[in-house]
C-alpha cells in the first residue's frame, strides 16, 4: 500500500534551500537529511552553528529504499556517513559533531562535568515531556484529549522555561537544549493556530526564548517556506499521518 507520507514535497525551499545549494560539493560528512522534519533540524542547527564542512543529501524516509536502509536500518532521518562510516538518532549526531570537530566553536555542552550532565537531563526532558505531548496535541481528535495533551505540553515546557538562565538555556552559552528543542518552538504555530495553545500560556519566559529560538541564524537557515509545512502537519492534524512517530503517538508507545 502507498504511504500518504511519501508524497511529501521533494526538497527544501526559501531559505532552507540556499543553505542545501551551499553544501553540494562532497565532504568528510555526509548529512541524510529530510528538509521538514524538526528531528534533522537539530542536527542541522548543530552543523551550520559549528560551520562544520558536510555535504547535504535529501532523503523522503517514508520511502525506505535501500540504499538508505544500509545508512540507518530504522531508516529515520537524520543519518550521517563520517568517512564512509554511518550513525544516526539526532541526539547523538549532534554530540558527535561536538566531539569530532573539537575545534569547531561554539561548544554546544559545558566544559564541567556537573554542568553538562545537567544539560543532558533537560535534554532527556524535552524528549520525555515536551516533544511527546506536542504531537499527542496535534493529533489528539477529541476536545478533552487536546485539553489534556495541551495542559501537559504546557507543564512540560513551564519546567523546562523555569529552568533557563536567558538568553539561553544556559546563560550566554547556545547549547544543546536550546537546539533540542527549536524545531519545536519553530513549529508550535500548528498547536496555536487548531489547538488553542498560547506561547503566553507557558510562563516561565517560554515565549520570550521561543522568540528567541525561532530567529537564531542557523535555525532560520534551516527551516524552509511554511506552506510547505502545511500539507505534512494537517496530516498529524487530522490524525491520519503514516510516520513512525505518528504510530507510536496514535498506539500509546514511546516515540523511536
Ligand atoms: N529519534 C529519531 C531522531 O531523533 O533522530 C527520530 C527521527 C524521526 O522520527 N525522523 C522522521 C522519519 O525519518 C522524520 S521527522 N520518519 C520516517 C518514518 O517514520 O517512517
Amino acid at each position: 500500500m502507498a504511504v500518504p507520507d511519501a508524497q511529501i514535497h521533494e526538497h527544501a525551499t526559501g531559505v532552507a534551500l540556499k543553505t542545501v545549494e551551499a553544501h553540494s560539493e562532497p565532504q568528510d560528512l555526509v548529512f541524510y537529511s529530510g528538509w521538514f522534519c524538526p528531528f534533522v533540524q537539530r542536527t542541522w542547527i548543530t552543523l551550520e552553528e559549528k560551520k562544520v564542512p558536510y555535504q547535504y543529501k535529501e532523503v523522503n524516509p517514508y520511502r525506505k529504499e535501500e540504499h538508505f536502509l544500509a545508512i540507518n536500518p530504522k531508516g529515520l532521518v537524520p543519518a550521517i556517513e563520517y568517512k564512509s562510516k554511518a550513525l544516526y538518532e539526532s541526539l547523538v549526531l549532534c554530540e558527535f559533531i561536538e566531539d569530532a570537530y573539537p575545534d569547531h566553536a561554539p561548544h554546544i555542552l559545558p566544559s564541567d562535568p556537573f554542568e553538562r550532565a545537567r544539560a543532558r537531563l533537560w535534554v532527556d526532558h524535552i524528549t520525555k515531556a515536551v516533544i511527546p505531548t506536542y504531537f499527542r496535541l496535534i493529533q489528539s481528535q477529541e476536545a478533552d484529549k487536546q485539553d489534556e495533551a495541551r495542559n501537559a505540553l504546557y507543564k512540560a515546557l513551564s519546567e523546562l522555561s523555569k529552568e533557563a538562565k536567558g538568553p539561553w538555556f544556559l546563560g550566554e552559552q547556545f547549547s544543546l537544549v536550546d537546539i533540542a528543542v527549536a524545531p519545536w518552538a519553530l513549529r508550535d504555530y500548528i498547536a496555536s493556530e487548531n489547538r488553542g495553545y498560547r506561547r503566553e500560556a507557558v510562563g516561565n519566559g517560554w515565549k520570550e526564548w521561543a522568540e528567541r529560538l525561532e530567529t537564531r541564524e542557523s535555525v532560520v537557515n534551516t527551516t524552509s517556506e511554511k506552506e510547505y509545512y502545511a500539507e505534512i502537519y494537517g496530516r498529524y492534524l487530522r490524525d491520519e499521518a503514516q510516520s513512525e512517530a505518528a504510530k507510536a503517538i496514535r498506539d500509546g508507545k514511546v516515540i523511536p
